[in-house]
């Protein structure tokens, strides 16, 4: 009997909105009750079906009845609502925000960013070049021909292009010195040029070996310049960056682009010189390659033969942030461990 189901709805919605104990519930139960497809709207939907005598019936006790626990939902959210603890609730305007992590620039470039500062407030300009690079600027233009030994040191990443066919090879850059004919194809002497970059050499990485690394070239060229003022500049240049007084020591060695070619390193950053585990005990550590730069160097970019003289040298960003912050896995800077990233 309809009546009957009527009054059980009333029964069994009062006994369920009295036991809500929280508003979320209360408004479940609107829904089930009172809301468009509760059973009591259908019924009242339905009602044109009816005869008119059960119409009459019918009609106003569901009426009655939707209102009744309407009334009474509404009694027990007001209760409810009551009940909030609104201490709990209440906003405390003197508590100190939550602080919005904004990013911030990557270690590398904000060390890549010092350097150049540095290196501007010197006089010099930055000059760019290609990571995707041609082999002639890479090795030949640098007096490295092909099947040149030197090439061994640098091994390299070869691209596949139409343009691979020629003598022309495309490659990735295995050094900034790559940059240097590029320059001075276009520009003359006097000048003093920074070449930062992205490089990538085909080698195993380790704590202290990465396959994409990033160097600074530095390259200063004129009437008479020589290794005197680039140990000067050198000694400047990290003395500001490390902000402590430096030194460099050259040693011999080989870069078919410069003659004659060193190796330098820096007075150890930690002991200053007196020798500690950070310098493996010898007081220096090792950070680039350097030398006059080779008069072929000058004949591929143009230059008459013996007009100009100049200095070149590189050295790797990672390496010396590693040194500044004490870090001590090169692996780390592309690792995109936010552990790590978010120290600096
Ligand atoms: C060169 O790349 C020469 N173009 C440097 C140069 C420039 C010499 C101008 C003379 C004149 P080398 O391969 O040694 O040299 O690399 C230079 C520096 O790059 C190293 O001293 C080191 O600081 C850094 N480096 C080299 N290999 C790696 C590597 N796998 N991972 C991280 N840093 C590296």
């Amino acid at each position: 009997m309809l009546e009957q189901e009527i009054f059980n709805i009333k029964t069994e919605a009062l006994k369920n909105i009295s036991h809500s104990s929280s508003i979320e519930d209360l408004k479940f139960w609107r829904v089930q009750y009172l809301g468009r497809k509760s059973r009591l709207n259908e019924i009242l939907k339905g009602l044109k079906d009816f005869s008119l005598e059960k119409r009459q019936k019918i009609g106003p006790l569901a009426n009655t009845i939707k209102k009744e626990i309407a009334d009474f939902w509404e009694q027990k959210n007001r209760e409810l609502e009551r009940s909030i603890d609104w201490e709990k609730e209440k906003i405390d305007i003197t508590a100190p925000g939550k602080k919005v992590s904004g990013g911030h620039l990557h270690i590398l470039t904000q060390v890549q960013n010092e350097i150049e500062d540095i290196f501007i407030a010197m006089g010099f300009e930055i000059a760019d070049g290609p990571e995707v690079e041609k082999e002639y600027y890479n090795f030949n233009a640098l007096n490295i021909p092909p099947h040149h030994p030197a090439r061994d040191s640098q091994d390299t990443f070869w691209l596949k292009s139409d343009e691979n066919k020629g003598t022309d090879k495309i490659l990735l850059r295995t050094h900034t010195s790559a940059a240097q004919v590029r320059y001075m194809e276009k520009n003359f002497p006097p000048f003093r040029i920074i070449v930062p970059g992205r490089i990538f050499r085909r080698e195993a990485t380790d704590a202290t070996h990465e396959h994409t690394f990033h160097q600074f070239e530095a390259l200063v060229v004129g009437d008479d310049v020589n290794m005197r003022h680039f140990k000067h500049l050198a000694e400047e240049f990290f003395s500001r960056f490390f902000g402590k007084k430096i030194k460099i020591r050259l040693r011999p060695s080989y870069f078919p682009f410069v003659e004659p070619g060193f190796e330098f390193d820096i007075s150890c950053t930690v002991c200053g010189g007196i020798g500690c585990a950070a310098c493996k005990k010898t007081g220096w550590l090792e950070v680039g390659g350097a030398g006059m730069v080779n008069q072929e160097v000058f004949r591929a970019a143009g230059y008459l033969p013996r007009q100009y003289q100049g200095f070149a040298w590189g050295f790797g960003i990672e390496r010396l942030a590693m040194m500044k912050y004490k870090i001590d896995d090169v692996r780390l800077f592309h690792s995109g461990d936010l552990r790590f990233i978010r120290q600096f």
